[in-house]
């Protein structure tokens, strides 16, 4: 067997370079092109193999097959690299032209939030007493023992501190006073909406209450309340009834029956709770649950401003006059939307939320 020479090699390694060039000039695609680079200059390659092979020739036939070699080498990759990027900017050009965006085609449809029901009837309900004259204003959720009790004419051991089971946030402290709690009611914003004006006072606070007692139908632990509060000379219980009675007109309409009972809060002399007759049995009563067989639904307590919760805030009991009253808007939605059970409310199940 002849050994290979110099010149030998400079004629096949020129061959091969000739074949590499026509073959790589026929290629049109990514695939077919990595084939090639395998064929040529892969492990195992035409080239590579080629390269090895001149470990079998003289020095000085090596030396100078071998600048051969690697110049082919560098001539392969260059025509590679030029095909490669000739092969994408055709792609590019392609889909250009063939993947056009095709305006016809209908839109996805924008899936939207929308505000919580609570959220709504809250909206609704101050917008009544706003077009009645009365302001909005908010207060905190973790009240003092001293504004959610002691100013609404309940002092440390007043056993109607038990109507209000209340959560509390801080320890007892050295007087055994638990001075942080959740607020029971919106009624400490009262006294605080009274201590920062002079009357005449017209304010509505809606808010969030929280209240440490079981769940049923119609209870929650944690739910709203918007407080109302009217302060100043001449205020009389027909101003009260006259109030809340638009009030019910304007979110229920004229049909449905209110009802005002005497009741008992600390903070308000007399006091009563209105009621609205009940959507799920029409009022009947009998077997309903919902309004456990009365055929009432109690929405708010309500009352004049007792003197000691004027004076306490400065205002003078002889010369001021006022009604509070402290609704509930879920009990409202309740009865507008006939929701059967207020724990819905806040189980956050999208059927139901969707529905408003
Ligand atoms: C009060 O909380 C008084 N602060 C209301 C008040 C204000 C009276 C001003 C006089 C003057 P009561 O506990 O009854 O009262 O609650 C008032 C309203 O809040 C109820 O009529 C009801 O609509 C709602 N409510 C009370 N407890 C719950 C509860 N657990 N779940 C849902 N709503 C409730």
């Amino acid at each position: 067997m002849t050994q290979p020479t110099s010149q030998s090699s400079a004629l096949s390694v020129q061959d091969l370079v000739d074949t590499a060039a026509g073959e790589l000039a026929g290629i049109n695609d990514t695939e077919s092109l990595e084939a090639w680079r395998v064929a040529y200059l892969g492990r195992r390659g035409r080239l590579t193999l080629f390269l090895r092979g001149l470990a079998q020739l003289d020095l000085e036939e090596r030396r100078v097959a071998g600048a051969m070699g690697n110049q082919a080498k560098g001539r392969l990759e260059e025509l590679l690299d030029e095909r490669s990027k000739s092969i994408r900017e055709a792609q590019l050009t392609r889909s250009a032209s063939e993947d056009r965006l095709d305006v016809t085609l209908p839109g996805r449809p924008l899936v939207s939030g929308r505000l919580h029901p609570t959220t709504q009837i809250v909206r609704e309900i101050c917008n009544a007493f706003m077009t009645m004259g009365f302001s909005v204003v908010e207060g905190p959720e973790v009240e003092t023992d001293h504004y959610n009790f002691e100013m609404l004419n309940i002092p440390l051991g007043h056993p109607a501190r038990d109507m209000w089971n209340t959560l509390w946030v801080d320890q007892q402290n050295e007087d055994g006073q638990y001075p942080l709690l959740l607020r029971t009611h919106t009624s400490p914003m009262q006294a605080r909406v009274m201590e920062s004006t002079r009357p005449p006072v017209r304010v509505v606070v809606p808010g969030k209450c929280y209240r440490y007692e079981a769940t049923d139908a119609t209870h929650e632990w944690h739910f709203y309340q918007v407080e109302g509060l009217a302060v100043d000379e001449g205020i009389t219980f027909a101003d009260l009834k006259g109030t809340l009675f638009e009030f019910a007109r304007r979110l229920f309409g004229s049909d449905r029956k209110v009802r005002f009972r005497c009741d008992y809060f600390p903070f308000v002399e007399p006091g009563v709770d209105m009621s609205i007759d009940c959507f799920a049995c029409d009022g009947e009563g009998s077997g309903c649950r919902i309004c456990r067989d009365s055929g009432w639904i109690e929405i708010m307590g309500a009352g004049m401003v007792h003197p000691k919760v004027l004076a306490g805030v400065g205002y003078d009991p002889e010369k001021y006059t006022g009604f509070a009253f402290g609704l509930g808007p879920e009990r409202i939605a309740m009865l507008k939307y006939g929701i059967e059970d207020i724990r819905l409310f806040y189980s956050n199940d999208l059927r139901f939320l969707s529905q408003f």
